[in-house]
């Protein structure tokens, strides 16, 4: 194996050295014959690649845990002054053997509206009380043991990154809730990961091989939406899920999994997220599986400078969004997420859009930095680095307006 020097010296940001790559359809079969309609798509292609993407790449699918409880922790009707009503929610999931675990919802809800809201729902790094700049908000996050991020001082840090008032002044809600609280994201977050629900030995190589923290994170989000269902201010039909980087990549396979996701926002999320893998550009698969392996099941590490024996690529993680409205966010300076490789995975997830009588962009259209395609699946190429602002937020909500009202 290759030291972790020789793997970042192997990355590769020249495109005249992209290999010579194919492209595989997720409309090919495996007899060889192709997809024909939009019945066949949905009846026996899709199912197919949804389990490919759990067996080799994210992980099994987790249910529901046996029951699950919504307990208001505090309520505040005049947050952002008199912007919104603030509420703090615990999701408490419960095992008919008695195992527990939980998770801190927050959720803004727009005072001016007059009938129930759609809603922007995407997990946050560093605890709920970063995304907001309420001096007031709880304390997350704290699932990550030792993490000497998480606390008062790191209050509104990523505020920017949430762009609350904006969001709400759109009338929309916005909830958050914090990804270590579902997998302390760590090689050995196993333990006090969710997946104690399910498994007396979460840690053991049994359950590695056949999960993952990007399944476990997703399953969250999936069940962050049922609390909002229960939530009479919001109307569930009509949510967006986002993510930025790792839990972009998340984003993309919650929205994979659970179509009650209408709007599926991918921002920044580079390798095994919206970005080609067999383009070898920026992040590869190589670096990924060693430096975080438990973002995939054990076997994925087979593909590791093998790229070009993928039997799939990542457009088929955005075709699997379809009908349904999906946006690709990327930043012009952010290589190491391959922009061009997150353009174009949206290009090839196309043909089957186009079985639903919808389209994509073609694979010549790459915007200049600046520039927005806008869609039902959609591409921005924001100038700048690696991150999410408020020039990223003015496309999602457009798309918003456009396929959630
Ligand atoms: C990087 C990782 C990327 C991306 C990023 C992030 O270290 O290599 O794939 O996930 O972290 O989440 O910010």
């Amino acid at each position: 194996m290759r030291s972790r020097e020789e793997m970042l010296q192997a990355v590769n940001y020249d495109e005249s050295k992209v290999p010579q790559y194919v492209i595989p359809s997720p409309l090919q079969k495996a007899d060889g014959s192709t997809v024909r309609d939009a019945a066949e798509w949905v009846n026996f292609q899709r199912p197919r690649i949804l389990e490919l993407f759990r067996r080799e790449v994210y992980g099994a699918s987790l249910p529901r845990p046996d029951s699950c409880s919504f307990q208001l922790l505090s309520c505040k009707s005049d947050a952002y002054m008199g912007l919104a009503t603030r509420k703090e929610i615990r999701l408490r999931f419960e095992m008919a053997d008695g195992k527990t675990h939980s998770a801190e919802m927050l959720l803004y809800l727009p005072n001016q509206a007059t009938a129930p809201v759609p809603v922007f729902l995407g997990l946050c790094f560093k605890g709920n009380h970063v995304t907001s700049s309420e001096k007031d908000v709880r304390i997350t996050g704290q699932n990550y043991p030792g993490n000497q991020d998480l606390g008062e001082d790191k209050r509104g840090l990523q505020a920017e990154r949430w762009q609350f008032p904006e969001v709400l002044k759109r009338g929309y809600a916005a909830a958050t809730l914090c990804y270590h609280d579902f997998f302390p994201d760590h090689v050995d977050g196993w333990q006090r990961s969710a997946l104690s629900l399910f498994y007396a030995q979460p840690d053991s190589p049994e359950v590695r091989a056949k999960h993952t923290a990007i399944g476990v994170w997703a399953w969250g989000l999936s069940r962050a939406l049922d609390c909002l269902e229960a939530e009479p201010g919001i109307d569930a039909r009509r949510v967006a899920v986002h993510g930025h980087s790792r839990l972009g990549k998340t984003a993309l396979w919650a929205g994979a999994q659970d179509p009650r996701f209408r709007l599926v926002i991918s921002n920044d999320s580079g390798c095994c997220g919206a970005a080609l893998s067999k383009r070898y550009f920026g992040e590869n698969l190589e670096v990924i599986v060693n430096v975080f392996p438990h973002w995939f099941v054990t076997s994925f590490a087979q593909y590791a400078r093998r790229e070009a024996e993928l039997p799939f690529d990542q457009n088929f993680l955005i075709s699997l969004q379809a009908p349904r409205a999906v946006c690709i966010a990327s930043a012009s300076e952010d290589l190491w997420a391959d922009p061009r490789g997150e353009f174009l995975s949206g290009a090839y997830a196309g043909e089957v859009y186009r079985l639903f009588g919808a389209d994509s962009y073609s694979p010549t259209q790459m915007p200049a930095p600046g520039g927005r395609l806008s869609g039902l699946v959609s591409y921005h190429l924001r100038a700048g680095k690696h991150d999410q602002t408020g020039e990223d937020w003015q496309h999602y909500l457009e798309l918003a307006d456009r396929f959630l009202k």
